[in-house]
């Protein structure tokens, strides 16, 4: 049998010698992404709310950074709720074309549903870079494109790879295009840790999800009672780190990885990273991937950022 990716992955992040990893886009299975749905709708999580209310307020405003009706694509849109704001609005000065970009083709599926009555959908199974430079090969000439990437996804990039990442995107665009960039902001210690670890426990079930989704598609042994969620923030790197700490010392069997994990008591593996940033930081990491800021909205309520950078 071939052994898939998602195999290699976890036999090469769990045999790291030092600090056992594993990749956080794995989360987002079935049941990954129901619990993450569940997530944004927690009261101690307001990072979701704080984004759909910036987007409803600056959607009104967008047409003026345009001098003609732009084409939205949107990168990772998942369900394409905050969406609707943005094509409604601009739908206002005509036909609208969106492009949603997503790995998943349920969530393309209720994009299409849900916004058709707004706009002219294109969904495109792909990954965020491929399916871009499959938006831009088919590009009208003389059409500017607003590019949205919201949610402060490129906070699970570590900066160099998240200043890489935009390099590339900034690579496929042209004078006149614009992206809306969505960043949470770092806030109080306490306030963070309790949005990566709410007292109903979904942030763990999503956690320690991840295990569960190795037994069922690696057949593999993980007891799930055996590991405890735990959520870190490193004022360091401006970080929240998730973890899932073995309880015991224990073997792990990972049949479909042809592989064997020993754990030591109190051992962790590190699941996630979900980076915090300033306001600044995303003006200067857009400079650097040759971005202007041409816009920055900060919510009142929860420090969250949408910056619209422009070529
Ligand atoms: C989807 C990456 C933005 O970092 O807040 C939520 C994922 N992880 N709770 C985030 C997540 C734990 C989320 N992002």
């Amino acid at each position: 049998m071939v052994e898939s990716i998602f195999a290699r992955d976890v036999r090469d992040g769990l045999s790291l010698p030092e600090q056992k990893e594993l990749p956080c886009q794995y989360f987002y299975d079935d049941v990954g992404s129901a619990l993450f749905e569940a997530i944004t709708v927690l009261p101690e999580y307001g990072l979701t709310r704080a984004d759909a209310r910036l987007i409803q307020g600056l959607a009104p405003r967008l047409s003026e950074f345009f001098e003609t009706q732009p084409a939205v694509v949107e990168l990772g849109s998942g369900s394409g709720h905050k969406t609707r704001w943005i094509l409604e609005s601009l739908a206002s000065d005509g036909p609208v074309s969106y492009s949603p970009i997503d790995v998943s083709p349920a969530a393309l599926a209720l994009c299409a549903r849900d916004l058709a009555e707004f706009a002219n959908v294109s969904p495109i199974e792909a990954s965020y870079l491929e399916g871009l430079r499959r938006v831009v090969c088919g590009r009208q000439s003389g059409q500017p494109l607003l590019l949205l990437f919201l949610g402060s996804t490129i906070g699970n990039f570590p900066p160099n790879a998240a200043q890489d990442f935009l390099c590339q995107v900034r690579g496929c665009l042209l004078p006149g295009d614009a992206l809306l960039l969505g960043t949470d902001l770092v806030q109080s210690v306490a306030r963070m840790l309790l949005a990566y670890d709410d007292p109903t426990g979904v942030t763990a079930a999503f956690n320690l999800n991840l295990l569960a989704r190795i037994n069922r598609e690696l057949d593999a042994d993980f007891v799930l009672r055996q590991f405890t969620h735990e959520a870190r923030y490193s004022e360091e790197n401006s970080r929240i780190e998730m973890h899932l700490r073995s309880t015991v010392a224990q073997r792990v069997a990972v049949r479909a990885a042809n592989f064997v994990c020993e754990f030591q008591r109190d051992e962790t593996i590190w699941t996630e990273s979900c980076y915090k940033f300033r306001g600044e930081d995303v003006c200067e990491m857009g400079a650097r991937s040759g971005l202007e800021c041409a816009a920055q909205w900060v919510d009142q309520e929860w420090p969250f950022a949408e910056t619209l950078l422009m070529v």
